[in-house]
């Protein structure tokens, strides 16, 4: 393989000069190089190859015990400028995080090798796709953005002189007191060192895919959002498509390969999923919105899957995955919490230890013998309601965007925003409250606007500015509506369904959509009217039940104000949230009363 790319030249060798790999294999994509690698993985242990006949194509992977997750606290964004960063995102001087980064890599590969992935993030050639290379010293890693990403020679022809993202990868001592994710925008550079787990390490992903490319959006016209992308079709055989946006551990996959709940699929009603985590977002030739998935594989989080949560998640992770962390059985195969009622017996735990049944409490995460978030990376073209607009290189015209969180009391099932401004405001102050899953303390409200708190790669006051300056630019702008499925009753129970059901919901939104539903009025946006909302087939569920998931609450909302201040206080420093978010704010506080 080779290039005319003298820029890529130039930074490989520089690169090289100082992690010092003992050699430098550049991956073409090929199956018989990919094999290769996966061989010379299990020959060392770092993948574990599972049974061919049950789980073709799949391997196992466990990372250090202490390297399991995403670190944003050693994430940062290394702008020129503090202000540029913004009160949300660590930041660090550029210069000085250049020289502790090439301190840290400094011999980091000796004695190993150093691939090169040319990588694709969208169809390989489209305008819209954007290349990135990414160095690493990780078979792990080369083996996931084959999955994840569109890699190999073919991205390296279409890359030609053209501009690329730099990312540089190596896991180094593993040392968790060095461990940094460094972003520099302006310099189109992702630099990774200390880790083994995957979103700190598949630099495509939240590194590129929505750090980098929002910036770069920000700059170009264009959305790097954290969204799922999905098509309602319809028994006419129509489809329409919607974008979602929710904070980690609310149900984006299994909103995103949804199953029709019988008296729909009855119908003809059909979803298909486009994406689960990713949608970059540009204005079309016709002036709608146009969605595009640019990744080419899902890196789900395994434990809760299951044949009824997402029966599609699951077929997709049969063949050709990659499982990390999770708990393999004696059969060679693998499990985890909340597969099936099964607890396998003398299986290994995610850490690699004998896992005793017996022991295993529910409440006790560290008794689980798949490690919770533990994940599989599957191939998109595996899951059986993947779009046929999945490789559409101009992506699917969006007719809704849809915010939500995890609200036990405060926001109804559904509201459609007033307007675009409004819909931004419904975005910029997202929230979830912390579950009894997750340590800490319970039903504390965290705000994540529109799910990018961790991944947003500029000032989020400038990051909300740029969606006020898309919603003038788009001629025919899709709706703004918010939703929330996890609200409880009295002793805590959620009321609504969720999973399939949630497509009585998307029913009306995009009724809405196409003027075809009423709405009620209300201080917080247009609500559906109860009787809107298809109760047909619904076990215990009535039209009084929805109109009680549909109840605003004015005080409880007065409440939130609180938090909604307290939260746009953080970018008075800069002065960076945008005038008509603080005007949004004041006449929502006045409808309030
Ligand atoms: C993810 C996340 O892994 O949002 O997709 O945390
Ligand atoms: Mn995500």
């Amino acid at each position: 393989m080779t290039t005319k790319n003298q820029a890529l030249l130039t930074w490989i060798d520089e690169m090289a000069a100082i992690t010092k790999p003992e050699k430098i294999v550049w991956i073409d994509g090929s199956e018989a190089q990919l094999e290769e690698l996966r061989a010379e993985a299990c020959a060392t242990g770092e993948i574990e190859k599972l049974d061919q006949e049950k789980l073709p194509g799949c391997y196992l992977h466990r990372t250090d015990p202490l390297d399991v997750a995403r670190v944003e606290d050693r994430t940062f964004i290394c702008a020129r400028t503090e202000k540029d960063a913004g009160p949300t995102n660590n930041w660090m001087d550029p210069q000085e995080a250049y020289k502790m980064m090439y301190e840290l890599f400094d011999g980091s590969m000796k004695g190993r090798t150093m691939y090169v992935i040319p990588y694709s993030m969208g169809v390989v050639g489209s305008p819209f796709s954007k290349i990135g290379i990414e160095l690493t010293d990780s078979i792990y890693v080369v083996l996931n953005m084959h999955i994840m990403t569109r890699i190999g020679a073919k991205v390296l022809e279409t890359l030609d002189d053209g501009e690329f993202v730099k990312g540089l990868h190596s896991r180094a001592q593993m040392d968790a007191s060095k461990k940094y994710i460094m972003h520099f925008p302006e310099d189109n550079t992702i630099m990774s060192v200390n880790s083994g787990y995957g979103g700190n390490v598949l630099l495509g992903k939240k590194c590129f895919a929505l750090r980098i490319a929002s910036y770069l959006g920000k700059n170009e016209g264009w959305m790097a959002e954290h969204m799922l992308i999905l098509g309602v079709e319809n028994p006419e055989g129509e489809t329409r498509y919607i974008c979602a946006a929710f904070p980690s551990a609310c149900g984006k996959t299994n909103l995103a390969m949804l199953i029709p709940p019988k008296a729909y699929a009855e119908k003809g009603y059909k979803v298909w999923c486009v994406g689960d985590d990713i949608s970059w977002l540009r204005i079309g030739p016709d002036g709608r919105l146009y969605a595009m998935n640019p990744e080419n594989g899902f890196f789900g989080v395994a434990p809760g899957t299951n044949e009824k949560s997402n029966p599609n998640a699951l077929a997709s992770t049969r063949k050709n995955t990659i499982f990390t962390n999770v708990c393999h059985t004696a059969d060679n195969t693998v499990w985890w919490e909340g597969l099936n009622k099964e607890l396998p017996e003398n299986a290994i735990d995610w850490k690699g230890q004998p896992w005793d049944p017996a022991k295993f409490n529910k409440a006790d995460k560290t008794t689980c013998a798949a490690h919770p978030n533990s994940r599989f990376t599957a191939p998109a073209e595996n899951c059986p309601c993947i779009s046929k607009e999945f490789n559409n290189p101009n992506g699917v015209p969006i007719d809704a965007i849809v915010f939500g969180g995890r609200r036990a009391k405060t926001a109804p099932l559904v509201y459609q925003s007033f307007d675009w401004n409004h819909g931004v405001f419904v975005g910029s102050i997202m929230a979830s409250e912390t579950t009894a899953a997750a340590a800490g303390a319970v039903g504390v409200v965290r705000r994540d606007p529109m799910a990018m708190l961790p991944f947003c790669g500029y000032n989020m006051g400038d990051y909300f500015a740029h969606w006020i300056e898309m919603g003038k630019k788009i001629p025919h702008a899709p709706k703004i509506f918010n939703v929330n499925w996890f609200r409880t009753d009295d002793e805590g129970n959620f009321i609504w369904p969720g999973f399939g059901d949630n497509l009585r919901v998307l029913e009306w939104i995009l009724n809405r959509c196409a003027g075809k539903a009423k709405a009620v009025e209300t201080a917080i946006g247009y609500l559906p009217k109860a009787e809107d909302i298809n109760v047909e087939g619904l076990d215990g569920i009535t039209t009084e039940t929805i109109a009680d998931l549909l109840s605003v609450d004015k005080d409880l909302w007065k409440e939130d104000v609180v938090g909604i201040k307290e939260f746009y206080s953080k970018f008075d420093k800069y002065d960076t949230l945008p005038a008509e978010l603080k005007k949004e704010l004041a006449d929502f506080e006045a409808r309030l009363g």
